[in-house]
């Protein structure tokens, strides 16, 4: 939610770099008085204002969502069993895709899920999923995006995974915009969001065991 809050902020810090040096970086650089010191350039945000729009709301059907067939050759590290839409954890509309899955506990274990196509995200800087639980999951799985892009369908994870609240919806946001920190790449650039492949949501757990759903719906571009 703060991060809809900034997006208006450093919008206007990306116009100003488009014609120059952001004045805010500047006066920091000429702080330094070691005059070796560069400024940092800050994201580069699409320009306007950002509609958000809607990719996945799973109102019909799982819309091409599958565990990817190496996950499904590898049951000593994935676990997840089947993707299905129902009415439970729902966060836009009145279905979500739901992943069922048995972790066995003692060890980690992922379950991986994706979405295949060819996107064009230059006019968003975010990408984001919901990502609910049911009560009974236990406390401790953590959730991630992770991207194929470009000619080389070069694998992205993000640098972090975020903690999944049992019994409640938890926001998965990552920047896509050029220079974002958010992925396991340096030197993120404008062909990072324009050229897209491949989309897929893990969670992971480390050692808790769970046999159940994992909820995901409202994914989205801001
Ligand atoms: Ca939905």
């Amino acid at each position: 939610m703060t991060r809809r809050t900034n997006v208006s902020m450093v919008l206007g810090i990306g116009l100003t770099v488009a014609c120059g040096i952001a004045p805010q970086a500047w006066s920091a650089a000429q702080a330094q008085q070691t005059g070796q010191a560069q400024p940092v350039a800050p994201p580069q945000r699409a320009p306007g204002v950002v509609q958000p729009s809607l990719m996945f709301g799973f109102e019909t059907d799982a819309q091409g969502w599958t565990i990817p067939d190496w996950a499904m050759e590898k049951p000593d590290e994935y676990f997840g069993q089947d993707v299905t839409v129902g009415n439970e954890g729902a966060t836009e509309g009145n279905k979500a895709l739901a992943i069922s899955v048995v972790f066995p506990g003692g060890r980690w274990g992922g379950a991986i899920v994706q979405a295949e196509d060819y996107w064009d995200w230059s006019p968003h800087n975010y990408v984001a999923a919901d990502i609910t639980l049911p009560p009974d999951a236990p406390a401790g799985l953590r959730g991630k995006l992770i991207l194929t892009v470009g000619e080389g369908w070069e694998w992205i994870e993000m640098s972090r995974s975020v903690q999944l609240k049992p019994g409640g919806t938890t926001t998965i946001t990552a920047d896509v915009a050029p220079g974002s920190g958010d992925w396991k790449k340096k030197n993120i650039d404008e062909e990072f969001r324009r050229d897209v492949r491949k989309m897929s949501v893990r969670v992971e757990t480390n050692k808790a065991p769970y046999q159940g759903k994992i909820y995901i719906d409202n994914v989205r571009l801001e």
